[in-house]
């Protein structure tokens, strides 16, 4: 049995958990971080790909974005399309803030090999973790590691372990409020061998369904396919793939999609969640392991990043100062982004998806806000502005 000890024990190495332990190393605090994967899949997991301007300030602040600046790239705004017609909602013109595609693998593999370089306690490959005393001062992380039992007791644990993870199980299921609203589709993801079909993304909405046209970089696209909710990969060839690509992006604004070899592909499924509060005792949770959103708003990476940025202040007050206020109402004031978030996630995925639910009536509503939202200059300033983030200052108002 192997006995430690660190004032926060992170659970996860995903964009939470690595942010955490950056923010708090920088904070002179203590941590340690306990992943159940090695550290090459964490690296390989293609998922989210853009960050909000807030996100890549927080990033370069810390000292993690010198590759990102390098290769990331900046985008002004985005491509709604209807019904084969495009229009651009300038994104910079109508809030003065940037987003910036650079995939969520690549800020993960940066910010293990920095923690890494600053000496940081890494636990890859941990088996069996479970929480115990989240009640008391001294909670304590057990698990396994290359074939021996480790305790690690903390004065915090932060559950960065996402929506499949340990952490929020953990919580006392009747002070935990659950709201899950799942949605009747899925998502095929591809990533494919090819330059983008543009230089700014494309949300497609069509009558054979929703399509994301994204990137990247230069020569790699990602896209996405609205699915039904029970499909499985296996039941999208390539071919298939390319053909409903093709047919959701036909039509007067007219566009040529670059094929190439497909080097990955997968089903997502869509889902707004919260667990409400995020926190019991000395557990905090930040990030997907709290709360998820479907991929529509490209808000859940910058959600995980916005909860611990939040929580590493908090700690910092509370370790460093005996102060509590921070961490006792950290829940609370990460719940106004959140469902900021939440709220923008739902309505995106709501104008741009085909429903079969929908009646005649929900059809015209639907039809209304799309004219509305590419017409109104208040309506694409307010898609404009949740798309880029609200700042951290609006947290505080
Ligand atoms: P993660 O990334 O899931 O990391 C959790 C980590 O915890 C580990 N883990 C455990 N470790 C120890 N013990 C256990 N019992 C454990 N169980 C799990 C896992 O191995 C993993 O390493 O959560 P985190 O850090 O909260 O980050 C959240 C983001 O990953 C997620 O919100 C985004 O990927 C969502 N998302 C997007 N977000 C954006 O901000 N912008 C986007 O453009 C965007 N696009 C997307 C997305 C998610 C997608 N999928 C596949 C769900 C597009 C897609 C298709
Ligand atoms: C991505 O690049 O993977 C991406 C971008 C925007 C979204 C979702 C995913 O809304």
């Amino acid at each position: 049995m192997l006995r430690k000890r660190t004032q926060v024990g992170i659970v996860g190495a995903g964009p939470a958990g690595l942010m955490l332990s950056q923010l708090l190393y920088r904070a002179g605090i203590d941590n340690v971080i306990v992943e159940a994967r090695s550290r090459a899949y964490c690296e390989a997991r293609i998922r989210a790909g853009l960050l909000e301007q807030g996100s890549i300030d927080l990033i370069n602040e810390v000292g993690g974005g010198e590759r990102m600046m390098r290769e990331g790239m900046i985008h002004d705004g985005i491509e709604l399309r209807f019904d084969g017609h495009s229009h651009r909602i300038d994104i910079k013109g109508l809030t003065g803030r940037n987003v910036m595609i650079y995939g969520q693998h690549e800020v993960v593999k940066d910010f293990i090999a920095l923690r890494l370089s600053q000496g940081a306690d890494i636990m890859f490959e941990a088996e069996g973790v479970r929480l115990e005393g989240i009640d008391t001062a001294k909670p304590v992380i057990h698990f396994e590691h290359g074939g021996s039992p480790v305790e690690l007791e903390c004065a915090i644990i932060a559950g960065c372990d996402g929506f499949h993870g340990i952490s929020r199980p953990s919580l006392p299921s009747e002070k935990v409020t659950l709201y899950d609203h799942p949605y009747p589709m899925g998502w095929v993801g591809a990533l494919v061998e090819a330059p983008p079909v543009h230089h700014e993304l494309i949300y497609s909405a069509t009558s054979h369904g929703f399509a994301l046209f994204t990137m990247r970089s230069p020569t790699v696209s990602r896209l996405y396919l609205q699915c039904r909710p029970d499909e499985v990969i296996e039941d999208w060839s390539d071919e298939r793939i390319w053909s409903e690509l093709d047919q959701r992006l036909a039509g007067g604004t007219r566009y040529e999609l670059p094929k190439g070899a497909m080097l990955q592909k997968g089903i997502t499924e869509m889902r707004s969640f919260v667990c409400e509060p995020m926190q019991h005792g000395n557990l905090f949770l930040a990030g997907d392991s709290a709360h998820i959103v479907p991929p529509t708003g490209a808000k859940g990476m910058n959600l995980a990043l916005a909860d611990v940025r939040r929580l590493a202040l908090a700690a910092e007050d509370y370790l460093k100062h005996g102060r509590r206020e921070g961490l006792d109402t950290y829940s609370q004031r990460c719940l106004k982004r959140v469902w900021r978030a939440q709220h923008f996630s739902w309505w995106m995925t709501c104008l741009m998806h085909t429903f079969d639910s929908h009646n005649a009536f929900d059809k015209r509503a639907q039809q209304s806000e799309r004219d509305y939202v590419v017409s109104s200059e208040a309506a694409a300033r307010t898609l404009a502005e949740n798309y880029a983030g609200m700042p951290w200052s609006w947290d505080e108002s």
